[in-house]
């Protein structure tokens, strides 16, 4: 033991690169888990510096500048696990994935929001270590191999990563080879494995179809067999069978505006009219993975959960999917989506055909006479949309089914105040005069705040244009918000705690202080949907929680088809207490708690008793959940499932 530890002491004097490597990149491991999650397991630290030692052994046994060559190249690659997390971080609240560079064509899209929110200066220092690596290669003489130096450091490498291994939560295992959840992985093993392990999840689609098959098929098919989807009989059953449908994917539309106003004024009043006159579910979340606006579709099309690794409209297009489209279809229904971004974004062009769409009018559909932010201005998208709404009908009869997905409430929102005039000022009272504060609307939550009350608009103003050209008869409209706004935690801080008098965002310190932790943010993400017609009101609020698998079983009772294969549930026929959202990263929200997988907390939403076995249960049916859904995706099972 004393000859093993002098032999360390020796290299680490004797070998300043192989030192400098193991310490820089151990720290760089660090500090991005810091800087991201915040967590400072222990647990990931044995991890960060067993992974970093391990590599810098293997530098021993080679020599000169084959040597300093490795070290480098091994930096660039550790570099390459902590810069794009640092920044995905940000915008994303995970962390990247390999697969999602197969999307990453849509990123280019949306570079004005990543740079906005994601990119922070201090993540770009990361990269200062490339030159001081490439500084310390050329200052210190060539190495001779070092095999003794090897084997200590290899066996000091695989002795950290073994009492890491050693260390609790023993279930962080299951993570890394399921790997839904990616921040529990960092959080738990470090940056360094988590995106080894990615890279083997996103090649296991490609190897999967060698391995893996025969079990996903059996355990989906013992699934469908002791869970079989039949539609439950209720007072919604086929109420709005036959009837047109128009939905409204909103794009980053989220709960909490339909109840806020500014100066007497509402941000949202036509949406939140809609949702007093309509069937309003209040306690309804997106599911979403990194597919965001794409996974909404999909997820609100079958009832299935999205993919775990990629994104189906973009990696499983070609797979084969019940939708409600393609049942609607079945039953009759034109079926039809428009949208004014191209449409190769998120892949829609194919992917829509394969969902059972029967026209996908995208961006070369439209006069691009109006733009703001990612594309198509709402407002001009809507006018354009009535005339083709009343030629559809025209030409292919009713009933038609057509999704319409918005585009300018999408971040950063930079450009809000050319299209909103909606008024953020603030009236503060200081030394007993009363003066205006704009912090708001200078805000990234302002200008979200202003570009929803842009979109309210636009979707008044179709629902009138509509309503006008006698589209509105026999018509049921739906309005969702696909996935939170992505503002952040600070951001949305702001409207809790930013006191407009000092310019000081107030802490728990303060006697004003409003509570409203990362768990309040999570909850918060709520997001709207409607079920509205004009000749039916219905004047129904549903505060269950329910999620976006939940819309397929939900709507497809009240439209009378039936899809065997979702996941979600009729939500009319589901007790609250039995009502769950089941989100991607394997956490969930009941009407008791908001259970947050990544760190095995319960945060209480409601009093009351909670038994004994509530969150193993629950935490057991959202595994399967997930499994069972994305062996569906992965295989393409349901090709094999009759
Ligand atoms: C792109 C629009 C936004 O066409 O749907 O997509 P998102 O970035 O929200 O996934
Ligand atoms: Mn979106």
């Amino acid at each position: 033991m004393k000859k093993f530890f002098h032999s360390i002491s020796e290299l680490v004097k004797e070998n300043p690169i192989f030192t400098f490597f193991v310490v820089v990149n151990f720290l760089d491991a660090v500090l991005v888990r810091l800087t991201t999650t915040g967590t400072c397991g222990v647990r990931a630290f044995f991890f960060e510096l067993g992974t970093v030692l391990l590599f810098g052994s293997f530098g021993l046994r080679m020599k000169n500048k084959e040597q300093k060559i490795y070290y480098v190249f091994m930096t660039i690659v550790f570099l390459w696990c902590v810069v794009p997390n640092a920044i995905y971080y940000n915008f994303y609240n995970s962390f990247v994935s390999v697969s999602f560079i197969a999307t990453s064509v849509f990123v280019a899209d949306v570079k004005d929001a990543v740079v906005d929110i994601a990119i922070r200066p201090g993540d770009l220092l990361y990269l200062l270590v490339i030159p001081a690596i490439i500084f310390v290669v050329k200052k210190f003489k060539d190495k001779e191999e070092n095999k003794q130096g090897f084997k200590s450091s290899l066996v000091l490498s695989l002795v950290i990563i073994g009492i890491g291994s050693a260390l609790p939560p023993y279930y962080s295992f299951s993570r890394l080879f399921k790997f839904w959840n990616r921040v529990s992985v960092v959080n738990n093993f470090g940056v360094y494995i988590y995106q080894f392990d990615d890279i083997f999840q996103s090649l296991t689609p490609t190897i999967n179809n060698f391995f893996g098959y025969d079990k996903a098929l059996s355990d989906t098919k013992k699934y469908y067999e002791e869970n079989t989807n039949t539609k439950v009989i209720n007072e919604y059953t086929g109420i709005f069978e036959g009837k047109n449908v128009i939905a409204i994917h909103a794009e980053s539309l989220m709960s909490f505006l339909l109840d806020m106003e500014f100066n007497g004024k509402k941000v949202a009043p036509n949406i939140s009219k809609m949702a007093s006159e309509g069937i309003y579910f209040n306690n309804f979340y997106a599911e979403v993975g990194v597919g965001t606006s794409s996974d909404t579709e999909f997820t609100y099309a079958t009832g299935l959960m999205p993919s775990n690794n990629g994104t189906v409209f973009v990696n499983y297009y070609n797979n084969k999917f019940m939708t409600m489209q393609s049942l609607l279809h079945d039953k009759g229904y034109y079926v039809f989506s428009m949208h004014g971004n191209d449409g190769d974004f998120w892949n829609r062009r194919l992917m829509h055909a394969s969902m059972g769409y029967d026209n996908f009018y995208a961006k070369d559909s439209f006069e691009i006479d109006e733009v703001y932010g990612l594309g198509l201005s709402d407002k001009s998208f809507f006018r354009q949309v009535v005339p083709k709404i009343g030629e559809i009908k025209e030409e292919m009869g009713e009933p038609f089914y057509g999704t319409l997905i918005t585009l300018t409430n999408h971040t950063p929102w930079r450009e809000a105040a050319e299209y909103s005039d909606f008024d953020l000022t603030q009236y503060v009272e200081v030394d007993g005069e009363t003066v205006q504060s704009t912090y708001l609307a200078d805000s990234i939550i302002g200008k979200y705040i202003m570009s929803v009350n842009y979109m309210d608009e636009a979707i008044g103003e179709f629902i009138n244009d509509m309503d006008a050209a006698g589209l509105l008869e026999n018509t049921v409209v739906i309005i969702y918000g696909d996935h939170d706004a992505r503002a952040g935690y600070n951001q949305t801080n702001y409207l809790y705690n930013y006191d407009p008098v000092t310019g000081r965002v107030r802490t728990e310190e303060d006697p004003e202080y409003v509570e409203f932790n990362e768990y309040d943010y999570e909850i918060m993400k709520r997001v709207p949907f409607i079920i509205w017609s004009k000749d039916s009101v219905k004047n129904v609020v549903i505060d269950k929680p329910m999620g976006m698998i939940d819309v397929m079983p939900t709507l497809g009772n009240m439209l009378n088809i039936n899809n065997k294969y979702s996941l979600g549930r009729d939500i009319m026929s589901v007790s609250k207490e039995d009502a769950i959202v089941v989100l991607n990263d394997a956490s969930f929200i009941t009407d008791k708690i908001y259970y947050s997988a990544r760190n095995g907390e319960a945060y209480t939403i409601s009093t009351g008793i909670i038994p004994d076995d509530y969150i193993s249960t629950r935490r057991e049916y959202v595994d399967k959940i997930i499994e069972i859904s994305n062996n569906i995706i992965f295989y393409d099972l349901l090709k094999y499932l009759d």
